[in-house]
């Protein structure tokens, strides 16, 4: 089944669900956009106008990214990474909820202070770190955040913990645990994160 996948390259939600796609080996054309001029077809496919949108053969539109991983993932074979059990799915869910809402907040505050009016980008970064130690405490226990292979919250929360790393990766690396350091390396490093960050390669349509 061809489908088309409407993303940015550097959009961490675009890449959560580019991980999951690769992973579970389902081709896809890539249109890769430009967020200043949306393709026609996009909007008409999702007026809401963000990425990334996945357009199914059959005419379906997802366009949330978390929607883009749960299909590909119950579409095609298990990887496990939907967990063991629903109770693991549903904690690496709540994980997945604090990311997108709170984190992502303060990641924003942290990284474009100026575009928010009366934003302290240092008080930001202080409560992003906070949501960031209680990652670190899983990882001291385990090397992926729900055990000893990367899952759904491993994949979902990478792309944004690397954004917020690469605000001043040296300050990062000084500032949290170094579990949650060898955690974000070794995904980086992984084969599929590699994969679905290539330029020109298949991702890039
Ligand atoms: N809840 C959406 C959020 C997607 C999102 O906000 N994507 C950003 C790019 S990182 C976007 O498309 N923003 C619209 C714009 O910049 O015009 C999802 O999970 O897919």
């Amino acid at each position: 089944m061809m489908a088309t996948l409407y993303s940015f390259r550097r959009c961490p939600y675009a890449i959560r669900s580019r991980l999951a796609l690769a992973a579970v080996d389902c081709t896809v054309e890539l249109v890769e956009v430009d967020l200043k001029a949306k393709p026609d077809r996009m909007l008409e496919l999702s007026p809401k106008g963000t990425v990334p949108v996945l357009h199914l053969e059959d005419g379906t539109v997802l366009e949330e990214s978390l929607d883009i991983m749960m299909w590909a993932l119950r579409t095609y074979e298990p990887l496990g990474w939907l967990g063991e059990s629903a109770a693991e799915l549903d904690e690496m869910m709540a994980a997945i909820e604090v990311n997108d809402r709170a984190f992502k907040h303060h990641l924003d505050r942290t990284k474009y202070a100026v575009r928010y009016e009366g934003a302290d980008a240092e008080e930001h970064r202080a409560l992003a770190l906070e949501l960031l130690a209680t990652l670190s405490q899983r990882l001291t226990q385990s090397p992926y955040l729900w055990g000893q292979r990367p899952k759904i919250a491993d994949w979902a929360l990478l792309p944004f913990v690397r954004q917020f790393a690469n605000i001043d990766r040296g300050r990062f690396d000084q500032e949290v645990d170094p579990a949650l350091v060898g955690w974000l390396d070794r995904g980086l490093s992984s084969s599929l994160f590699v994969e679905v960050m290539k330029k020109g390669g298949r991702w890039a349509g």
